[in-house]
């Protein structure tokens, strides 16, 4: 008999189908409301409604700057549903970045905050791109959603499919839309679930953003795995999480929310009694935040490691030692090797060299780049992350460094080359080296050098005022050097280092 061979959609069927008829509580707002499981698989079955009605077939782009609220994650889900891709951005990104993403990725739908709405249609005229408000007293599609059917019949997927694209920026300037596939993210979310034990016993303090791996795959994919219940918080709000901790077991936040938990007297081993876990990532946690956590609360952080193409590689164990400074051991599943940055060489245990990764969580390459992608991903499966590491005789991987000029500011990666690009273009400017400095808060923070041409003086203000208008504020330079010309090496390279250096403090 011929018939229908049912793919089923990988992704859906793992997170979302399995909570349908459930009455427990999934996500807890911040007005105080609470959404069940079996409500929120009927409010993203609604809203994956308007995504069909409004034009999205298999494969379409929904390109998302939202707020974070319930219909946002909804939203998520309704896409994988209807078998689009998924394509959040970061709020704080300028019109000018978001006029690249769209023309780059040719969405069918955008969903956007009510106050950017203007500015977003004149961009998706030239796309031919539908547009939705999300939040906001207009409230577009959640009010298109709230008269829809509660069930959508899901699109078949299958495993490589595309579920979600995420851009990254790139070393050489332009941003890279790295393709993730419905088993890339399943892949992972089952490696972390397993690994850290999660299970619905657990209550999440969710304050990252939901436009980036961490707040979206690495905390929701695995939340809804394991049918946890999620605080879900608007922005990081320090009482919030104080308030959330006693009732809670596990918080998932890049190295800043833990520099900012112990600067607060408040923050006390009693208020942490019920708390299970805490999730460091994004960037390098210090030993000494590690170890103060400790003396404080008596938890030891766990940190683990991951990128945006390959979601998580490494994290230190949930049981056995987690030691501060390392990032732990590969993750079920998935390979990693040190290799020489020159030759690609395989490196033995014990020396510095570049991290590479292999597995189901790597990603399937860059959108339309195919150039890039073959530059980033070998043959044989190996990514290579552009992190420099250095692993021991058993496997636990430490980060030393990087190979790729980054500067990773509250968990936001910043490439100076796309500062630097702008800068280079502003009359009277002759050069520029961006660099990041050691910051209490985040980490790092920017530097501009500058390097007027003969006979200019650089108009400062006029500088941030292009710099304001084209990037998003978190990667502003915080200072500005003016130079006579910048350090180099016999090759005429930039040496970051040394400006790095000298302007640490
Ligand atoms: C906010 N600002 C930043 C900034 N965040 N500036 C530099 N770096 C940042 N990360 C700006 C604001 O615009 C504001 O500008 C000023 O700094 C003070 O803002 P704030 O109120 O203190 O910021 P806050 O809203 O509290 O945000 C800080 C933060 C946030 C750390 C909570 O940046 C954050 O959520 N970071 C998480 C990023 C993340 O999720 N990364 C994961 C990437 S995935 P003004 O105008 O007042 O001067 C990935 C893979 C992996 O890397 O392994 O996980
Ligand atoms: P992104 O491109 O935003 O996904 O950022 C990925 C980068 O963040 C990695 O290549 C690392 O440089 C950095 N990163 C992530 N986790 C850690 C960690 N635990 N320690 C140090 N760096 C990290």
């Amino acid at each position: 008999m011929q018939g229908k061979i049912s793919v089923t959609n990988i992704l859906y069927d793992a997170l979302i189908a399995p909570h349908e008829e459930s009455t427990a509580s999934f996500l807890h707002c911040d007005d105080g409301s609470t959404l069940t499981y079996g409500a929120f698989v009927r409010r993203a079955a609604q809203i994956a409604h308007v995504l069909r009605d409004a034009g999205i077939r298999p494969g379409d782009r929904v390109v998302v700057q939202a707020p974070k609220l319930s219909d946002t994650i909804a939203l998520y889900a309704a896409a994988l549903q209807s078998g689009a891709i998924y394509l959040p951005l970061n709020t704080a990104y300028t019109q000018s970045e978001v006029g690249y993403f769209i023309s780059d990725a040719q969405p069918t739908v955008i969903v956007c905050d009510s106050t950017d709405e203007a500015q977003i249609r004149i961009i998706a005229g030239d796309a031919g791109a539908r547009v939705f408000t999300l939040g906001g007293r207009s409230g577009g599609l959640s009010r298109a959603a709230d008269d829809k059917p509660e069930i959508f019949p899901t699109v078949d997927r299958g495993p490589d499919d595309l579920a979600a694209l995420l851009y990254t920026s790139g070393t050489t300037g332009r941003s890279k839309g790295a393709m993730l596939s419905h088993n890339n993210l399943l892949s992972n979310a089952g490696a972390l679930v397993d690994l850290w034990e999660i299970t619905r016993e657990d209550r999440l303090i969710h304050a990252l953003p939901v436009f980036h791996t961490h707040g979206l795959f690495v905390a929701l994919n695995t939340s809804l795995l394991a049918g946890a219940q999620v605080r879900l918080m608007q922005t990081f709000d320090l009482d919030a999480i104080l308030n959330a901790l006693p009732g809670s077991t596990l918080l998932m936040g890049v190295p800043t929310f833990y520099t900012r938990l112990l600067a607060d007297d408040r923050f006390t081993k009693a208020l942490t009694g019920n708390m299970r876990l805490f999730v460091s990532g994004s960037a390098p946690l210090l030993a000494d935040t590690h170890k103060e956590f400790e003396t404080r609360t008596g938890h030891r952080i766990l940190e683990r490691y991951g990128m945006t193409e390959t979601n998580m590689i490494t994290s230190n164990p949930l049981h056995g030692e987690r030691i501060a400074g390392t990032v732990g051991y590969p993750l079920p599943g998935t390979q990693v090797r040190i290799t020489n940055p020159e030759t690609g060489e395989h490196l033995p245990a014990g020396e510095i060299g570049m991290i590479e990764v292999r597995g189901d969580n790597v990603f399937r390459g860059y959108w339309n780049m195919p150039k890039k992608t073959a530059e980033e991903l070998r043959e044989t499966g190996f990514f290579l992350t552009g992190d420099l590491g250095i692993q021991t005789e058993d496997g636990r991987i430490t980060i030393v460094g990087r190979a790729k000029d980054l500067i990773i500011s509250g968990g936001y990666n910043i490439y100076p080359k796309e500062i630097e690009d702008i800068l280079n273009e502003i009359e009277g400017v002759d050069e520029s080296a961006v660099f990041g400095i050691p910051h209490p808060d985040f980490g790092e923070s920017v530097v501009a050098a500058i390097v007027p041409e003969p006979g200019h003086s650089p108009d400062m203000a006029a500088i941030k005022g292009i710099l304001e208008a084209q990037l998003a504020r978190f990667k502003h330079p915080r200072d500005y050097i003016l130079l006579e010309e910048l350090p180099r090496n016999t090759m005429g390279k930039v040496q970051k280092n040394v400006l790095r250096q000298s302007y640490a403090d």
